[in-house]
């Protein structure tokens, strides 16, 4: 190795600060000192895809089963994670799913987030190796962040450095008539129209695809997601149309069918019969056709 790619080693992936050579995790950021390990002997420049979303709106979910069908070479795709980190968070996901149960909310500490880096490429149509950075935030992090911008400095330089973003909404509470996941999908995008706004005036180009989740409580939602965005969330949908120039609305879902029990201290909680991932391939294809 040469002595430059010895002195890149030191530096994380998402801060940029300087470490110390045996450390884990970054001391400034927490991120995986093993993620700049990956990257400089790819040599090649990681592209971070940033999968964001208000608490309990089901983004470790989704991210376990995006992972899970790409490495099951789902929609022709070939995925490589890179170190057996990367594989921890797809293998919580599908074992609790397996046990019937959904895995549990994500601690808002940076250090136990799951980190994935996959190499992925698609058979069909490209020939191109994307190196991908996927971390599974915490939504109540993200909040805290959104609401006091650089008080989650990870956050911020994570959302920074995205090349692009699937931004999940829970559409079953927005079919209810709640205002709440319209309004922090309106928080949400101006957080992101204003970290990479560049000229006033001048709309935002990384690419952002919308992604109603649970939207096996709302199937009408998968006919047409767009119209369903912009009858039911339609402050976030005016804010996509104003000021991103690249945005597609998508609608996914896991669970095929639902039941309904009590945890141990007589919570009512659901209870996942059966696995059916409906609409999880396609917002993260259309992001690499975008990249
Ligand atoms: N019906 C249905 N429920 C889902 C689906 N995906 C997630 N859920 C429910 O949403 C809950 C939250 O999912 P998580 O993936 O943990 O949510 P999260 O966005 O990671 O939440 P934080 O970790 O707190 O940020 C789960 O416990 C399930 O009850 C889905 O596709 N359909
Ligand atoms: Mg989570
Ligand atoms: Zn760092």
């Amino acid at each position: 190795m040469s002595s430059a790619l010895a002195e890149r080693i030191h530096y994380c992936l998402i801060c940029e600060a300087k470490n110390d050579p045996e450390a884990v995790l970054c001391s400034e950021c927490s991120a995986p000192m093993a993620l700049i390990q990956e990257a400089v002997q790819q040599d090649r420049e990681p592209c971070i895809v940033s999968v964001i979303g208000d608490t309990n709106v089901g983004k470790t979910v989704y991210l376990g089963f995006l992972l899970d069908m790409l490495s099951k070479r789902a929609g022709d795709f070939e995925a490589i994670p890179k170190g057996a980190y990367s594989v921890n968070l797809q293998q919580a996901v599908i074992s609790y799913l397996s046990r019937r149960g959904f895995p549990p909310k994500t601690p808002s500490e940076v250090d136990l987030w799951n980190w994935a880096y996959y190499q992925v490429v698609q058979r069909r149509g490209g020939t191109n190796w994307f190196d991908l950075v996927m971390p599974d935030m915490a939504g109540e992090a993200l909040a805290a962040e959104v609401d006091n911008p650089k008080s989650f400095q990870v956050i911020h330089n994570l959302l920074a450095k995205s090349e692009g973003c699937i931004v999940l909404i829970d559409a079953a509470v927005a079919s209810t008539g709640s205002p709440q996941p319209d309004f922090f999908g309106l928080k949400l995008m101006s957080y992101v129209d204003d970290m990479f706004a560049v000229k006033r005036g001048d709309k935002i180009d990384v690419p952002v695809a919308v992604v109603l989740c649970k939207a096996d409580y709302c199937p009408e939602s998968f006919d047409n997601p767009a119209k369903f965005a912009q009858t039911n969330l339609n402050r976030t949908w005016n804010i996509c149309e104003a000021r991103f120039q690249n945005v597609q609305f998508f609608a996914a879902s896991v669970v095929g069918s639902l039941a309904y029990g009590t945890d141990e201290d007589g919570n009512i909680v659901s209870v996942p019969l059966h696995c059916a991932p409906r609409g999880i391939l396609e917002p993260f294809q259309w992001i690499l056709s975008r990249l």
